[in-house]
Formats: structure tokens, sequence, C-alpha cells
């Protein structure tokens, strides 16, 4: 039987409602939350590694390093692991653990929409459903996995999509990389792990600035004030951006910011579909770099590794291309 290391870090999976405080709050242990999966140990030989409980808004990307690396500590010591984690930053987690892990076993990701003790508490079969899929032979080199609501997803397309509902985790680019059953993990296409880097460091001060109707160049050039490192800028459909924030963007090239594009639809990816100003063709003959159909969220942190490890506007090219 396989042995599988269960990670807990924290999250809506580990708390329960306490009345007097009004909400949920931190309350299971992560013996308590593996022991509460009925049948886990049906699945595989377990073990448990407390390494924070925390909401995941608290979750920074300095602590999915610290979390990288103790995975990658532990790695001869299991066939693969299952990381129990917040909603909110999960796929934010799950993707720069894929970017930087050295590890090529299973890892999974898993939490829970409703606490440990609400109604129809969906943890336990989501915390069981992670393991069936971090012992699946299809989970083999398919990177970092988020299992949740019966579904598998991968790292790099996966996105919280909804508030509350248990059912709030989706694949919109191409959809789930497989789904759970009672006996076995029905796999679809094969997802990737495209970025590969191993920095000592994240670049800290990364930008995220959404365009809407109307966005000028002066928060560009705040960016440029703050002395950021980088700027990840998510524009209309395939990279449109307005008049205003076209020119601050050219003006945090031209200061010396590594500029990524992507889009703020939920799905789909930037292109050189327009000739003129604004268009992603013309910000790219500008210096910047298209980012394929990733998140602005998830091109943050894969530029915030990338400016650790030095990449050159090149490298950042091939490894933010689809
Ligand atoms: N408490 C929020 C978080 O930790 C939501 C959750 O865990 O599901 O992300």
């Amino acid at each position: 039987m396989k042995k599988i290391c269960i990670i807990t870090t924290g999250g809506t999976i580990a708390m329960k409602e306490d009345r007097a405080a009004g909400g949920l709050v931190p309350a299971v242990s992560g013996a308590d939350l593996a022991a509460s999966a009925r049948g886990i140990t049906d699945w595989a030989d377990i073990a448990v590694k407390e390494f924070s409980n925390i909401p995941s808004e608290f979750m920074t990307p300095e602590r999915m390093m610290d979390l990288a690396r103790a995975i990658d500590g532990m790695a001869e010591e299991a066939d693969g692991f299952v990381v129990t984690h917040g909603t909110d930053t999960m796929e934010e987690t799950a993707f720069l653990l894929e970017t930087v892990l050295h590890t090529e076993k299973p890892v999974v990701l898993t939490g829970a929409m409703r606490g440990a003790s609400d109604l129809s508490a969906d943890g336990p079969a989501n915390l069981l459903d992670a393991v069936k899929t971090a012992v699946s032979p299809g989970a083999a080199g398919k990177g970092v996995l988020v299992v949740m609501g019966g579904r598998v997803h991968a790292a790099r397309y996966v996105e919280k999509m909804h508030a509350t509902l248990p059912e709030a985790f989706r694949s919109p680019q191409w959809g789930p990389a497989g789904t759970v059953y009672a006996d076995r993990v029905v796999w679809a296409g094969a997802p990737e792990r495209k970025a590969r880097l191993h920095p000592a460091r994240l670049a800290s001060h990364v930008w995220l600035v959404k365009c809407a109707a109307g966005t000028e160049a002066d928060i560009f050039h705040a960016a440029i004030a703050a002395g950021a490192d980088g700027l990840v800028v998510e524009g209309f459909g395939c990279g449109n951006v307005p008049r205003g924030a076209d020119a601050g963007i050219r003006d945090a090239i031209a200061a010396g910011l590594a500029v990524v594009l992507v889009s703020r639809t939920a799905a789909g990816s930037v292109a050189r579909e327009y000739a003129y100003d604004g268009g992603a063709g013309s910000l790219e003959d500008a210096g910047a770099v298209l980012g394929g159909s990733l998140s602005g969220q998830k091109a943050r942190l894969l530029l915030m590794a990338a400016l650790g490890a030095g990449c050159s506007r090149e490298e950042m090219r091939t490894l933010f291309r689809d």
C-alpha cells in the first residue's frame, strides 16, 4: 500500500463553529482531520504533518515557498502528498508549488467550502478523494493537482469561482483533469507541468493591475514610483487595454519593470489580434511579455519566481507561452 503524507496548513476544512465567537474558527488538528475521512486507510498508509493552522487569506508567497521546501524535504518519506489548505488562495499555492517543487511525486491540494461542524461538511469527502487521487497511477507526471467536489483540477487551470458553494472550483480553460469515483479516479486530458524554476528567492514587489474601462496611466506610474520589480496587467479580451493604460504600461517598460500581460476573462489566452496601440501585439513589441491563459494572480507568482531566478525577457516569453 502506498504511503501518503497529509500536510495540514489550515482553512475552513479545519474549522468548527464557535457560537460565542460568532462563526468558524480553527479547531481541528491534523490527526482529527485525517480520522474524519472514513475509509482513508483503505487507500493508503497515512502519515500526518501539521505545517500551520491558518485561514488561507493569511497565506503568503513566502510561506508557500516554506511549504515547498517542507515537501521537498520529506520527498523520500512518502509516495505522495496531500495538502489541506484554505480555499481562498488554494489555486495560488498549488500553482507556485508546481512551479518550484523539485519532487515529481504527486502533490494534491484539497480543502472545504463548509466547516467541519457544518451540516453536510465537505471536508472529509474531499480529503478522501484527494488521497484516492494521490495514489492513482494516473496522477504521476501531472504536476500539482487540486481535488474539490469530486473533481481533479490541474494547478495551472483551477480557479475558485464561487464564494460559498461546494462546487466553487472550476477549470474554465479546458475543464477538470479528472473525476473521483467511489472506486477509482478517471482521468481526462493530461495536464502538463510547464514551468520549472528553482529561484533562491522570489521577487517580492510584483504588482497586479486589473484594467477597467478608462483605466489611466496613474496606477502604472504608482508602481514605478513604488519601485516595483514587475507588473502583471489583466487586460480585456485577448489582452487589450485602454489608451491611458497603454501609455502607463509603456512607461513601466521604459522604467525597467518586467511587464506581463494576461486577460481578465476567466478563460482564453492573450493573442496578437489587433494592430493598434492598446492591443497585445503592440505591447509585446514594446517589451511586454504575453502571459498566455494564466490568471493574473498566477502570472504574478510565476513572474515573482522568474525574476527571482534571474530570467531574461526572452526566457520569460518561453515560460509564459501556452
Ligand atoms: N477561510 C477561508 C480560507 O482559509 C476559506 C476556506 O478555507 O475555505 O481560505
